[in-house]
């Protein structure tokens, strides 16, 4: 089966995270022919380095890349046709859909949209469009975290490899060796910092620095370190801009700023840490499946229409947390509220959190397993292609 997924990169890597990840979960797991057609090589390669992005089609992890161009066309039929995220594929191409459709069988294709847990995504989910100009079918897939939607993107062997991992102190010290962090075990607590920016960082810092528990802040190059270095400046007097590989330590508190990570050391990093505060989509997905505490600033929209969406995910949290958990849920809820700027936050807060970390584990990880019981998207998308295949 030949599958084709198109994914405009726009800013951020949430898109093309997401895309490479299903890119390859298909091709390993399914065996399906792959090609992922991108808009923005040069970004892809800071998730991907081992790609050359002046190349027009080159293999990558069993998958064919192709630089998508307005100019490009089909180099042959495809099954399945994946638009990601409704970036909009060209008149020349939806043209080759159709003339695929006259002389056989026309091309499965499916509008993959943003995960949310928001009530009318499960009644849209599989719903189907019929574009106006040819009459070929589109269908929306909406990734989500109920049995009616179109579910989440989780490899098969993502959690045994992850409890392998946690189980095993001698993977950990290697992975933190090539970080060139082998100084890592060493601290009684882990936190990963990946944000957009937010004000609240500051206020965490100040905990974390006075708490009695030493801890390693691990941030990897990205929009949060800004506020980071006003911190330092205002904390430490220290003037400077953050590189990476650097370790700063201030009383209880030790930042060291990392690299950008490839998808598997970003998953390590999540099941290494003792909680994560993560962004977007992708991440917050990795971060549920690591089981861990973790703290999600969600990716800011016009209106604040990104707090609705929120507070649906947390709602659906809420309907799966057992009676025992649901003071340390409310709690949780307090801080996931302060770090998205949707009420004030001090560092008060943030030590009250560390405080009840434990508890937060428990909670994260029941939701974790409600989750993980689920078939995860690409094995749903398969079975709906398999039913459709008949059609
Ligand atoms: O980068 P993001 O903020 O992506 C956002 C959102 O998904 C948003 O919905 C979308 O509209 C916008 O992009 C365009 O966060 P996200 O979704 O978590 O994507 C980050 C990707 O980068 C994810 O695949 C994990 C990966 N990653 C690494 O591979 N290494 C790293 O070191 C880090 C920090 C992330």
């Amino acid at each position: 089966m030949h599958c084709a997924i198109f994914c405009n990169i726009i800013d951020n890597f949430g898109d093309i995270g997401v895309c490479w990840r299903l890119a390859r979960q298909l091709a390993v797991e399914y065996q399906l022919n792959v090609s992922l057609f991108v808009n923005d090589l040069s970004s892809f390669a800071i998730l991907a380095p081992q790609l050359q992005p002046e190349l027009a089609i080159q293999p990558l992890d069993q998958i064919t890349v192709h630089h998508w161009h307005p100019d490009v066309y089909f180099d042959q039929p495809y099954d399945l046709i994946i638009e990601g995220f409704g970036c909009r594929l060209e008149d020349q191409l939806i043209d080759q859909m159709q003339q695929q459709a006259i002389t056989g069988q026309p091309p499965l294709w499916i509008n993959l949209e943003y995960m949310s847990a928001e009530p009318w995504v499960m009644d849209c989910h599989g719903m189907v469009s019929i574009h106006p100009a040819t009459g070929l079918k589109q269908t929306f897939w909406f990734p989500s975290t109920t049995k009616q939607s179109g579910g989440l993107i989780r490899e098969q062997c993502l959690l045994g490899e992850r409890d392998q991992f946690q189980q095993d102190s001698q993977q950990q010290a290697e992975f933190w060796h090539g970080l060139d962090l082998s100084n890592a075990m060493q601290f009684s607590r882990k936190i990963s910092l990946f944000s957009y920016e937010n004000n609240a960082i500051a206020d965490l810092l100040t905990a974390l620095a006075e708490d009695s528990i030493a801890t390693l802040l691990l941030v990897p190059k990205s929009r949060s370190i800004p506020d980071i270095e006003l911190w330092l400046q205002s904390h430490l007097q220290l003037h400077k801009t953050l590189q990476i590989g650097d370790q700063i330590s201030y009383q209880n508190l030790t930042i060291a700023v990392l690299p950008f990570l490839s998808h598997l050391q970003y998953d390590q990093l999540l099941w290494a840490c003792d909680l994560n505060f993560i962004r977007g989509e992708d991440s917050c997905v990795r971060a549920q499946w690591a089981g861990k505490p973790f703290i999600w600033h969600i990716y800011p929209q016009e209106e604040n229409a990104h707090l609705i969406k929120l507070q649906a995910w947390m709602d659906q949290v809420k309907q799966q947390v057992k009676n025992e958990y649901l003071a340390d849920y409310a709690a949780w809820q307090t801080a996931m509220q302060a770090w998205n700027g949707n009420t004030p936050s001090n560092p008060k807060l943030w030590q009250q959190l560390l405080t009840d970390l434990a508890e937060w584990s428990n909670l994260l990880s029941d939701w974790s397993g409600f989750l993980t019981a689920q078939p995860d998207l690409a094995r749903r998308l398969m079975q709906w292609v398999e039913q459709h295949q008949l059609e």
